[in-house]
């Protein structure tokens, strides 16, 4: 299956999710530097399976590692401002299949899931994935001026230095 149908399959069934008989839900809650779903064994038949979390503003790189058959397997990077998935607000932000390396996304804070879908035609251990995701927060960015102030600061601590030193 072309990459396209994958990533439009992927979000197809997010959207139908109560219809999906294996669905799961796990809340990673605030990102941590690297989330792993561990080893997953769905199926037999169609899943989803959905991690929530949050963020603040900085940069997600995920992966899925995927051993054995699947049709459709992708997942995709969802936004979701009212924590809740399957309601309206919920914006695919970019999908990929799975084992296509490390793919990056820049966030902003919020609420936001990756929902990992496709068909096990056989079950059991037969397909196994696992879904890594690291983040890494943006560096705060100094005050303008903050720079100015701390020269100051020094200066101010060098003249009571050299009076010290001069009594
Ligand atoms: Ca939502």
């Amino acid at each position: 299956m072309k990459l396209s149908a994958a990533i439009a399959f992927a979000a197809s069934m997010v959207v139908a999710a109560p219809a999906v008989a294996q669905a799961t839900q796990t809340d990673f809650g605030i990102h941590f530097p690297l989330e792993i779903s561990g080893l997953t064994a769905p199926g037999p038949g169609p899943f989803l399976d959905v991690y929530t979390f949050s963020v603040v503003d900085g940069t997600l790189a995920s992966a899925i590692t995927a051993s054995g058959t699947v049709i459709a397997g992708a997942y995709g990077l969802w936004s979701n401002p009212d924590t809740v998935v399957g309601t309206a607000d919920d914006s695919l932000l970019a999908a990929w299949a799975m084992n296509t390396g490390v793919h990056v996304m820049p966030v902003t804070e919020g609420y936001y899931f990756y929902a990992v879908g496709g068909l096990d035609p056989v079950g059991g251990t037969d397909f196994e994935y696992a879904l890594a995701s690291a983040f890494q927060q943006t560096p705060a960015i100094p005050e303008p001026g903050s720079g100015t102030l701390m020269l100051a600061g020094l200066g101010a601590a060098a003249l009571v230095a050299r009076r010290r030193f001069r009594t």
